[in-house]
């Protein structure tokens, strides 16, 4: 290998960079020498478009010479527009164990090995200056992708080219995870010469199929949908909805018109200069248009698009990718919002609405509503494939699993609630049910744990870690635990929220009268000082800011206490 192709990478034009599987086998025994890695999502997600060749024309990671030149001017050294530095960050200690010409083994994070990376420059980037030069501030409050790179991403990072043993393994899928090369030979095969490509972090419903066509209509192209498949995608939305959303949609263009392929890209959300380094993968995929929104790679951009505060200006990403067309060699497609215009009963460009013709829209905050509520989503918004897909993600609320969680003082009757509902769910039937009571958690989850504040918010965020786990699965967890401490509580709110409901009971039953019931005889021995730090003697119990029901059970029976919380939760949808 000669000191050039380590340096740049570049010398290389074979579609991928897996070697031969013999070879392989030798590689795998050098591995066994050499310093390895076990690369983060974000890394597995640039390794991987990297040995597919989606990055083309680097071989490897950016060298120092490369990274300063696409900070600076958007261009390798050589010229060659490329807007995203490339590079392999590492954390202090590896950098210090490493030396250029050495190879690093780079796993997945199980620790299976991927590739062997051939080491050039090690440097401790200026991540002010890269985060000035590629997102446009260096401050991390206002850009999700610097917060990014100053707290995920490692100080040093390291260059080098790459051989290839394995492409990171997916289980998802699989028949949509296509190289470039692969899918370019399907476009060949099919007869395409001209191809837009289109992706987008939504799901997508009919105005998405609307603006799709009139793009391929303009460009007179097929059209390759490539749903992100990446980081937020297994966080935000629903990773498998999104594909099979996509898949639905592409049974309602014209037949032989469309084909889906997963990208797996870690996306940067550096506005312009991320379209421009998206154009120039999908120009690598075999597409010679690009479907480019005004706000494309805003962190911003809402679903739908729509007049709000952007953080880079409007059609700013559509400017600089049509800008570099003539040298990336793929054509820039503006995308034209689609709006359903009633009294023609058609999807029109925005732009040609006039006055007094009547538009229809449902936001993404009124879909979710919908679909929480299980109420009707018209044909001319989505399809009814789509929309039974996101039913299936997104069941209304009598369907999903929720939390109620009890929080109050002892004998402010928590216990005797928890189990009076326990007895109504068991009854209705319609959900598993699981009571997480504070004494039936200390005997079996949290054993060895105390009483201190420390003990007490770990106890509660182990119930809450449970509780989630049921309510993801459809189930009723009822908790029971004194709780009282609101940080802990509001992080088990946040996060059972994710998975399904979450309903607060504060027992606001006044201290005298739960010290008067003492059926523990414990308010006995704590104002004895038999026993330290009781809850509302001698420590603390701070009460709920905002909890969905409060109750006092002074003058109030159980089965009253628990027909006020039935009523809530037939009230807010959960039963039926
Ligand atoms: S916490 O604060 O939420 O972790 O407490 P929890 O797990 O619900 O446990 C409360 C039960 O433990 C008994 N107990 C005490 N409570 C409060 N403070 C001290 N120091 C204490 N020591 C023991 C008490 O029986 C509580 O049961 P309940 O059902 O609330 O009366």
């Amino acid at each position: 290998m000669t000191t050039e192709t380590i340096k740049t990478g570049r010398q290389d034009y074979a579609e991928s960079l897996l070697v031969h599987f013999r070879y392989g086998e030798t590689l795998r025994q050098k591995a066994q020498g050499c310093l390895s890695i076990d690369l983060n999502q974000r890394q597995l997600c640039d390794l991987e478009l990297l040995l597919n060749r989606a990055f083309y024309p680097l071989s490897g990671y950016l060298d120092r010479e490369d990274y300063e030149s696409v900070l600076d001017s958007m261009r390798l050294v050589d010229g060659t527009p490329w807007p995203i530095p490339i590079c392999l960050d590492v954390d202090e200690k590896t950098a210090s164990s490493l030396s250029s010409g050495q190879s690093l083994a780079l796993n997945d994070q199980e620790g299976f090995l991927l590739a062997i990376l051939t080491v050039g420059d090690i440097w401790q980037p200026d991540k002010k200056h890269e985060a000035l030069q590629v997102y446009g501030t260096d401050d991390a409050s206002s850009h999700p992708g610097v917060a990014q790179l100053y707290s995920q991403v490692g100080p040093w990072y390291v260059s080098g080219t790459l051989e290839g043993l394995h492409l990171p393994v997916h289980y998802d899928f699989k028949e949509l995870r296509r190289s470039p090369a692969e899918t370019h030979r399907l476009f060949s095969l099919n007869g395409w010469r001209q191809v837009v490509g289109f992706h987008t972090e939504e799901y997508l419903h009919c105005a998405h199929r609307e603006m799709v066509l009139r793009a391929a209509r303009e460009a007179g192209a097929n059209i390759f949908l490539q749903p992100v498949v990446s980081l937020g995608q297994y966080g935000n939305l629903d990773h498998y909805t999104h594909v099979r959303c996509y898949q639905q949609i592409a049974q309602k263009f014209p037949k032989n018109m469309v084909l889906v392929g997963l990208f797996p890209l870690a996306s940067r959300w550096a506005g312009p200069r991320e379209a421009l380094w998206q154009a120039i993968i999908k120009r690598n995929y075999g597409c010679s248009h690009f479907i480019v929104a005004d706000d494309h790679g805003d962190p911003f951009a809402l679903p739908n698009g729509g007049q709000h505060q952007l953080f880079y200006p409007r059609h700013a990403a559509q400017e600089l990718v049509q800008q570099f067309a003539p040298e990336t060699g793929i054509a820039m497609v503006p995308l034209t919002r689609m709006v359903y215009v009633e009294d023609k009963a058609q999807y029109l460009p925005e732009s040609e609405v006039t006055e007094g013709m009547q538009v229809k829209e449902i936001s993404s905050v009124e879909l979710k509503r919908r679909l929480e509520y299980d109420l009707e989503i018209p044909g001319w918004f989505s399809y009814p494939e789509v929309v039974a897909e996101l039913k299936h993600s997104f069941p209304p609320r009598s369907k999903q699993g929720f939390t109620i969680f009890i929080t109050g003082l002892s004998g402010s009757g928590k216990s005797t609630l928890a189990r009076v509902l326990l007895i109504k769910f068991l009854e209705m039937r319609t959900r598993p049910v699981t009571l997480l009571d504070g004494d039936i958690v200390r005997k079996n989850l949290s054993s060895e744990l105390n009483f201190s504040r420390e003990h007490r918010d770990l106890n509660i965020t182990r119930i809450g870690f449970v509780a989630s786990e049921i309510t993801k699965n459809g189930g009723i967890a009822l908790c029971a635990p004194i709780a009282p401490y609101e940080g802990s509580r509001q992080a088990n709110r946040e996060l059972i929220s994710r998975c399904g409901g979450y309903i607060e009971v504060f027992m606001a039953t006044p201290l005298e009268v739960c010290e008067s019931r003492d059926r523990k005889g414990l308010y006995a021995k704590a104002r004895a000082g038999k026993i330290q730090g009781f809850t509302g003697v001698s420590d603390p119990y701070i009460p709920p800011e905002n909890p969905e029901l409060t109750i006092d059970t002074s003058s109030m029976t159980p089965a009253e206490a628990a027909q006020e919380v039935l009523l809530y939760l037939e009230e807010q949808g959960y039963l039926r």
